[in-house]
């Protein structure tokens, strides 16, 4: 079974499913391993390895080293085209659509197409949308586009229809790692009721209470990402996992 198929399997069985971020240069990679082996003993569906910038020359060998630490689906979410390894299950091989910036809508891709191709590796076309949260996030900066109006959910349907009618396979509603407010509960309602792909929510998601307001808006997965580079809350994967699965 490829790894999309994979994902909407979990969020057949379970309702919904959880993905946890990691983030290379966060940390030591002797702890992220641990964190990536915590996160599949506490009930996450997958990991998703990437960010907005890198630091690290290790990621090939640091998404090597996930893979062997976890069973569960390891996921490349790259912030350019130097996020790509042949270790990974698949890439989220995105394109920015609700920014109007030529290199992340398509000249990104056409530089990492070559490389996805001769590594084998499984790209699911997935659409990213950046939704405005409060503050300049490194994603919004970092890819020089605006950010869909927080309470403008026709601009953020509107896209996601276009993304569908394009042939994507999944939908990123992104409010930005690290972000003050997470994606508004009326705006996932109002896409996931819109289109019959898949919906990713992440950013700025702190609590699993939050969690599970997502995924009762329609949410098929629900990322987060910050809130466990901190340690102390390790031990709160599981009630993340529990709220969105039961939700
Ligand atoms: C960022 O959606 C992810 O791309 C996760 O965001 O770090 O705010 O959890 P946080």
């Amino acid at each position: 079974m490829n790894t999309y198929q994979t994902l909407l399997d979990i969020r057949k069985k379970r309702g919904a499913g959880y993905l946890v971020l990691i983030d290379p240069d966060k940390k030591p990679m002797n702890q992220l391993i641990a964190l990536a082996r915590t996160c599949e003993e506490q009930g996450v569906d997958g990991l998703l390895i990437g960010g907005s910038l890198l630091f690290s020359t290790e990621f090939d060998r640091f998404v090597g080293e996930v893979k062997k630490a976890v069973s569960i689906p390891v996921i490349l979410f790259p912030g350019s085209g130097r996020q790509v390894s042949g270790h990974a299950d698949a890439i989220f091989f995105m394109t920015l659509i609700s920014g109007r910036n030529p290199h992340y809508l398509i000249g990104e891709q056409v530089h990492t197409a070559p490389v996805v191709r001769s590594l084998k590796l499984e790209a699911i076309p997935t659409g990213y949308m950046l939704v405005e949260s409060g503050k300049t996030t490194a994603a919004e900066f970092m890819s020089d586009s605006k950010p869909i109006p927080r309470h403008k959910p026709e601009i953020a349907v509107a896209h996601a229809m276009a993304g569908e009618l394009l042939g994507l396979r999944l939908l990123y509603l992104e409010a930005g790692s690290g972000a003050d407010q997470s994606v508004p509960e009326s705006m996932i309602k109002a896409v996931t009721t819109s289109v019959g792909i898949p919906v990713i929510v992440g950013g700025g998601i702190r609590e699993p209470e939050a969690a599970r307001q997502k995924v009762l808006s329609g949410a098929s997965f629900v990322v987060t990402g910050t809130v466990m580079e901190d340690q102390d809350n390790h031990a709160r994967l599981g009630d993340f996992a529990a709220a969105i699965h039961a939700g």
